[in-house]
């Protein structure tokens, strides 16, 4: 039961559950931006009238596709492809690939349209979008990887452009398969443009691309605890996932003087009071393609424990759930708190459920949501557009101050927003009205 009020928006929600059946996490999605809107529509009537809310809810375009490809055996395998274009108000559609078997229209659906706000308020020109398959990559060899990522861009191609719409990475896809999907595109195309980011750097690529989702997750968190008169320095870490987001957001903690003492995969965390070490996990995971449950054959002070839910009973001050969606429900979050944990900044998308937010909001724990404080990856690619449109690159420095910056404003927007609308402190509402009113007044200027 959604705790929406308003008559228009009650309206526009019961739409959106009749016309996406069975997709529980694009309405999941789509329910709490609503709720957070109900104080904007009240006070500014213009954007009922123009129906700003039932668009917003309606991707422009939703493209399905086959994706034949052969395996090493000569098996042929067929996946499902697909891109979200949901917004384009603002920018070019802009939003990573994911390449999980959990994948469906739902999943892309519910990333799309988080995607227009998060993009909205990196306050760059891009707009909303995501893509995906179900294909699974793990156990696959580089050719197969190789053939899947080829046979997936000879359709994505004719949908995407360099002014139209940027695909980049997310779960599953990285720097081995931008390179693949890059290469197929400008085979295709005979054009050298900036159509994908997260691109290798002799070919486009930015510096600190790599390292910024999980680099601004930290600056977000460290500019929300600062607020409270607290930091990273000697806090306790736990952070799940240990793929790109998480190896960063690692690093950037150690920068910080803080430790992290968990992380994850699919199959199970690893515990270490000592800390985990950035250089170890980097190779294990970016090199070697290893289970997490090496690293404790590696690190003797490092104990693994089966099962990766259990990530949240261990005991710490801030928590960075930076795996995949409803991975903390109600239950995990009653332990954070019962623990003491103080902080929770979202690397992944929508990876707390609606109960635990609600724990974690009334319970006074600071919450950065994950359009929010996972926007440093989208921001940054958004400076590799810049840079590719430039024909020129920016130093690692120069990057990664942009992105700090960029970050501490999300967070000084988002506050602010929170505090205009009645719902100070709670940056869930603030990230959702800050990015919805750029991308509703643009939408307001076209008509419809
Ligand atoms: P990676 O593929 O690099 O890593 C994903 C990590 O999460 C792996 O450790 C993986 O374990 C684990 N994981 C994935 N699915 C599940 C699952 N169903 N249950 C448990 N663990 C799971 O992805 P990223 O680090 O890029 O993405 C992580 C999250 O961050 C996603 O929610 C993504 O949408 C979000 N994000 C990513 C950005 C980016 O720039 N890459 C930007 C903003 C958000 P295993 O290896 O066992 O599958
Ligand atoms: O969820 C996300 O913001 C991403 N996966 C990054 C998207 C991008 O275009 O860099």
């Amino acid at each position: 039961m959604s705790k929406l009020k308003n008559v228009y928006l009650q309206g526009v929600l019961e739409t959106v559950k009749k016309r996406n059946p069975n997709e529980p996490e694009f309405q999941q999605a789509v329910t709490e931006v609503l709720e957070s809107l109900e104080p904007v529509i009240e006070k500014h009537p213009e954007y009922q009238k123009a129906g700003i809310m039932d668009c917003l809810v309606e991707p422009e375009r939703v493209i399905k596709f086959r994706v034949p490809w052969m395996d090493d055996a000569g098996k042929v395998h067929v996946n499902r492809g697909y891109r979200v274009q949901f917004n384009s108000a603002i920018g070019p559609y802009k939003g990573g690939l994911r390449l999980h078997p959990t994948v469906t229209e739902s999943v892309i659906k519910f990333l799309g349209f988080e995607q227009i706000f998060k993009n909205s308020l990196t306050g760059l020109p891009i707009g909303g979008g995501k893509g995906g398959s179900d294909f699974d990559p793990k156990g696959k060899s580089d050719n197969e990887i190789m053939r899947f990522c080829q046979s997936f861009m000879t359709e994505l191609q004719r949908h995407i452009g360099a002014d139209t719409d940027v695909p980049a990475g997310d779960i599953g896809v990285g720097g081995r398969e931008i390179g693949f999907m890059y290469g197929q595109y400008k085979k295709l195309r005979n054009e050298f443009v900036g159509v994908l980011t997260g691109k290798g750097l002799p070919y486009g690529g930015s510096l600190a691309r790599t390292e910024a989702t999980g680099y601004g997750l930290c600056y977000f968190v460290d500019e929300m605890i600062r607020a409270k008169g607290k930091s990273f320095k000697g806090a306790t870490v736990v952070v799940s996932g240990s793929g790109n987001v998480a190896i960063y957001a690692l690093q950037k903690v150690n920068q910080l003087g803080g430790t992290v003492v968990a992380m994850s995969d699919s199959a199970g965390y690893i515990y270490d009071p000592k800390g985990i070490k950035f250089d170890v996990i980097q190779r294990l995971k970016e090199v070697d393609r290893k289970r997490i449950s090496e690293y404790a054959k590696l690190v003797p002070s490092a104990k693994y424990v089966d099962g990766c839910s259990g990530i949240w009973t261990v005991k710490c001050d801030i928590a960075l759930p930076s795996a995949t969606q409803n991975e903390i429900d109600k239950k995990a979050a009653e332990t954070l708190v019962k623990n003491g944990c103080f902080a929770v900044g979202e690397g992944a998308n929508m990876p707390s459920t609606p109960e635990a937010i609600d724990v974690f909001l009334s319970n006074g724990v600071l919450f950065g949501p994950a359009k929010a404080a996972n926007a440093g990856g989208v921001a940054t690619s958004a400076l590799e557009m810049s840079q590719n449109s430039m024909r020129l690159s920016w130093t690692f420095e120069e990057v990664d101050a942009k992105l700090k910056n960029i970050m501490i404003g999300i967070y000084k927007n988002a506050s602010e927003a929170a505090k205009k609308y009645g719902a100070e402190g709670n940056l869930v509402a603030g990230a959702n009205i800050a990015g919805f009113l750029k991308v509703a007044n643009a939408m307001l200027a076209y008509g419809i």
